[in-house]
């Protein structure tokens, strides 16, 4: 299987990683005995850092299931997580090369098979990596697969993605993935909290999403979400507040071909914009 460019995001990526020995449905084996222990020690630096800065971040529900991975000293098998993601929602990890034509991956998260990528990044990656790593994927994507709501949206956002017809509408969907599953935020009696795996992935943009007053906070709309482009190389200017994953998951449930539509002919917003009278949500609240 050769590496094709992959639109990740706006911008199209021709992807890092061995893409030769991959399925069909471009899984791979976890090559988890070729690991070093260098990628080890890396790996668990990553996660001592995010430890140091998630909590009272992070939206319980991903705190609480990070334990599961059992990944402190180092790369944990995929397979150990499995026999504990399994039993909880029906969700799997497997192993991709790294970046998948949108196709393939819809069709695994439609099937509950999270893609994880399976090669790490280098040292000097620590604080920033464009592409989705192993650790970008484990760490921020797979503990609220514990979730038995959010992990029903992110099927339910693989079945979507099988339907939409057109480059539109995966454009879209683009949006709508990056804007909850990547830097999504939710609110919580304790104020704002994270659920999005590229902030709680991420050195610097956990403190950002929650307190950055360059940052623009709305509620999550989806007619308006889906019109807001978005970046893929900076901390993110606009982000979307959900009242609670079974909010996010009754979005997905309507047929999106007339929200297509609609998007289609209306204006985008750019990042960092906010519509006329759309309130910033984070004026005045606690965010801490
Ligand atoms: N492939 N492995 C992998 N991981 C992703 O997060 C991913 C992808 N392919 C496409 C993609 N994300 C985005 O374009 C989604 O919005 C579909
Ligand atoms: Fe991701």
């Amino acid at each position: 299987m050769s590496s094709v460019p992959v639109t990740y995001g706006e911008a199209s990526i021709t992807p890092r990683g061995d893409y030769a020995h991959c399925d069909a449905d471009y899984t791979c084996a976890q090559p988890w005995a070729r690991y070093t222990p260098q990628e080890h020690a890396l790996f668990a630096r990553l996660y001592a850092r995010q430890m140091a800065l998630v909590p009272g971040r992070a939206c319980e529900e991903f705190v609480r299931a990070l334990p599961h991975l059992r990944a402190q000293r180092g790369i944990p098998r995929f397979d150990d997580i499995n026999v504990r993601l399994k039993p909880a929602t029906g969700w799997e990890v497997v192993a991709v090369p790294g970046l998948i034509p949108e196709s393939a991956f819809f069709g695994l998260l439609a099937a509950r098979r999270f893609p994880v990528t399976v090669w790490l990044r280098r040292p000097e990656e620590f604080d920033y990596i464009v592409e989705p790593d192993l650790f970008h994927d484990l760490f921020g994507h797979v503990p609220l697969l514990f979730e038995p709501r959010f992990a029903d949206y992110m099927q339910a956002f693989g079945a979507g993605g099988l339907k939409a017809q057109g480059q539109h509408a995966l454009q879209y969907l683009a949006r709508l993935y990056w804007y909850t599953v990547e830097f999504g935020l939710i609110r919580s009696d304790q104020g704002l909290r994270i659920y999005g795996a590229g902030i709680l992935s991420s050195g610097g943009e956990v403190a950002h999403s929650l307190h950055s007053p360059q940052a623009r906070r709305v509620r999550f709309d989806l007619p308006r979400l889906l019109r807001s482009r978005y970046r893929i190389d900076t901390f993110q200017a606009t982000y979307f507040i959900i009242d609670s994953f079974q909010q996010l998951f009754d979005a997905t449930a309507p047929d999106f071909t007339p929200l297509y539509a609609q998007a289609a002919v209306q204006p985008e917003i750019e990042a960092g914009m906010l519509l006329p009278r759309e309130v910033d949500e984070t004026v005045g609240r606690e965010t801490g």
